[in-house]
Order: structure tokens, then C-alpha cells, then sequence
């Protein structure tokens, strides 16, 4: 592909901060004890999901994981919708009763946030084999971490979709630890992409910090889908730079490896890019400024909205049947 032209950039970018600028502000919530709730921190992969939504039209599918607030928030679920959802309000994508860890909104084609490890990929099959059935061109994403390509589903559904060339991409978000196990203590082959060459399916491994090799991958790998050529299986490079959960003790990594991933952060990488391109510091900061202002008026919005009502409890949950 060729370079990444102005306006894809400051898409890119635009997403890329507006995923972090929400980690930031759930933190900041969380330390202040203003909300109780669990939450995946997102800080070091913030541009591994912008630039994979950014690669999608506004009607793709995605399916995505616990920590997955960087797709959610990238692809564009309304702000007061997703803080709603997450504080359990009944303003909220699925009326407060899916929390965090189960935020769905069809509308912007968030279709499942699972918290159980690996299982969004065959999941992602289904919805996909929909859209090879219905004709309607859509691309599937699902994005899933280190430690879900070692469950049987992994296999099951890389097998399935090579099989019957179906417009997915497998995005595993490779940070490095599943839970507190490092990747060498968990996963027996050196990486994940090359796993696609038992599968006969397209494989590639890019550096997750670097918005010149994760975007033109993305793209990429979307256009295969999407053209017939069936699934790809990209494994995004990148750090998880704090804790598995918010709060949890992350004292375990070694020394060599907060360093390493000090240099790598994704972050400064971008501006640097940003400003090698002729963007100027007061335009970037002019972004990250408006994103703020949108966000605090939905925490706002959130905190204000009444929790969801006793009567709600079974609707949406069962379906009737006459
Ligand atoms: C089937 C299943 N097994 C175990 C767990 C407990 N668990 C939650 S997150 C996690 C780690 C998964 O690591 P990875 O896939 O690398 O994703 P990351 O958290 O690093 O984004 C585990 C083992 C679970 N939720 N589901
Ligand atoms: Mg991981």
C-alpha cells in the first residue's frame, strides 16, 4: 500500500486520542473513587484499535474483548451511550444491564464484547458467514489477545474461516502477557501469525506501535476480506502498559521490560509522525482539547442518568415465544 496520505493520518490520529484520552479519564474516575466498576485499561494500544477502525467502513462488524474500549470508542459508539453503559445507567448501549465487559451496539456494529477468553472468534465466523450469505460486503474484525490464540476456538475458527473464505480478520493484539504469564511461558511457537500457514490463510506480524506498519496492514487485510480472498491473521505487536485490570499489581514484568516498552509507547511515536507531516503542535493539541471537552460532558451525562429501573431486569434478556 501506499504511504498513509494526510487526511487517513489524522483519522488515525483522531481515533488514537480519543481511545486515550478515555483510558485516562476511566482511570482518573476509578482512582477518585467516583465509579466502582471493573475496567481493562487500554494504555499502549490505543493505536492498534484506532488504526484497525479506521480500516473499516462505517458498517463492518466487530467483535471484540474486555479490554476492548479502544475498538468500541474508535469505531464510534456515542460517548454518553459508552460511559453510560459502563457506569450502568439506563442512558447506556444496553440499558446499563452489560457493564463493561459486555458493551454491544449494533448500531455502530460493536456486536459482542465477550469477557470469555477466545470466544468472539467463532462468534466472528457466524457473523461473517451472514454477510457471505447476504451478499452485503461487510468485513468482520475481531480482535482477541496473545492468550486466546492458545483455546481450541482459535483453531476451530482459523480452520473454518480459510475453509470457506470468509470475510474476517483475525486480530490478535499481541501485548505480551495473558493475564500475569509472559508470551514464552504461555504459547509453545515463537508467534501467532505464523500459525496462519497451517490454516493455507494470509498471515502477518507488524509492529502495533507504529502507525506506518499498523495501518497499511489493516487495510490490507480488510481489502483481502472483503474481495473474496477469504480471512487474514494479523498479530499486532504491542505492550500492555499497566496492569492486567485497573489496579492490579503489575510488579511482576521485569525491569528490561518497562523500559523497552517506555521507548516503544505508542504515543509520542504518533505526534512525532503528526509532525513530521506538517501538522503543527497547536492543531494536535487542538484535537486532544475538543475530545476532552466531548468526553467530560458524557461522563457528566452518565454520572446524571438514572440507573435502569426493577422492571427491566428480564426485558431484552429471554425471548418471548407465544
Ligand atoms: C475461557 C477463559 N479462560 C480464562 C479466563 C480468565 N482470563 C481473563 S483475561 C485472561 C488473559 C487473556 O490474555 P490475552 O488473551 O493475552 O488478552 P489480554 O488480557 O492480554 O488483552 C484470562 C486467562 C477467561 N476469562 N476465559
Ligand atoms: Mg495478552
Amino acid at each position: 500500500m501506499a504511504e498513509i496520505d494526510r487526511e487517513q493520518l489524522l483519522d488515525v490520529y483522531t481515533r488514537t486520542m480519543k481511545v486515550n484520552r478515555t483510558d485516562e479519564k476511566f482511570r482518573e474516575l476509578l482512582m477518585q473513587g467516583k465509579v466502582a466498576v471493573m475496567y481493562y485499561c487500554v494504555r499502549g494500544q490505543e493505536l492498534i484499535s484506532a488504526a484497525a477502525m479506521a480500516a473499516l467502513e462505517d458498517d463492518d462488524y466487530v467483535v471484540c474483548t474486555y479490554r476492548g474500549q479502544g475498538e468500541q470508542t474508535a469505531k464510534g459508539i456515542p460517548m454518553e451511550k459508552w460511559w453510560g453503559e459502563c457506569l450502568g445507567k439506563e442512558t447506556g448501549t444496553c440499558k446499563g444491564k452489560g457493564g463493561t465487559m459486555h458493551i454491544t451496539d449494533p448500531d455502530t456494529g460493536i456486536m459482542v464484547t465477550t469477557g470469555v477468553v477466545g470466544s468472539g472468534l467463532p462468534i466472528a465466523n457466524g457473523l461473517a458467514m451472514a454477510s457471505q450469505n447476504n451478499g452485503d460486503g461487510r468485513v468482520t474484525v475481531v480482535s482477541f489477545g496473545d492468550g486466546a490464540a492458545n483455546i481450541g476456538g482459535f483453531h476451530e475458527a482459523l480452520n473454518m474461516a480459510q475453509l470457506y473464505k470468509l470475510p474476517v480478520v483475525f486480530l490478535c493484539q499481541n501485548n505480551r502477557y495473558g493475564e500475569h504469564t509472559a508470551f514464552a511461558d504461555h504459547t509453545a511457537s515463537p508467534d501467532i501469525s505464523s500459525r496462519a500457514a497451517g490454516y493455507g490463510m494470509k498471515g502477518v506480524k507488524v509492529d502495533g506501535n507504529d502507525v506506518n506498519q499498523i495501518y497499511p496492514a489493516m487495510v490490507d487485510a480488510v481489502e483481502h476480506a472483503r474481495s473474496g480472498k477469504g480471512p487474514v491473521l494479523v498479530e499486532a505487536m504491542c505492550y500492555r502498559m499497566l496492569g492486567h485490570f485497573f489496579g492490579a499489581d503489575f510488579s511482576y514484568m521485569p525491569e528490561e521490560h518497562l523500559a523497552e516498552m517506555q521507548a516503544e509507547d505508542p504515543l509520542p511515536k504518533l505526534r512525532k509522525v503528526m509532525l513530521d507531516r506538517q501538522f503543527t503542535e497547536e492543531e494536535l493539541d487542538k484535537i486532544v482539547a475538543n475530545i476532552d471537552v466531548d468526553i467530560n460532558n458524557a461522563v457528566q451525562h452518565a454520572l446524571d442518568a438514572p440507573l435502569p429501573s426493577t422492571d427491566e431486569i428480564y426485558k431484552d434478556v429471554l425471548e418471548e415465544t407465544a
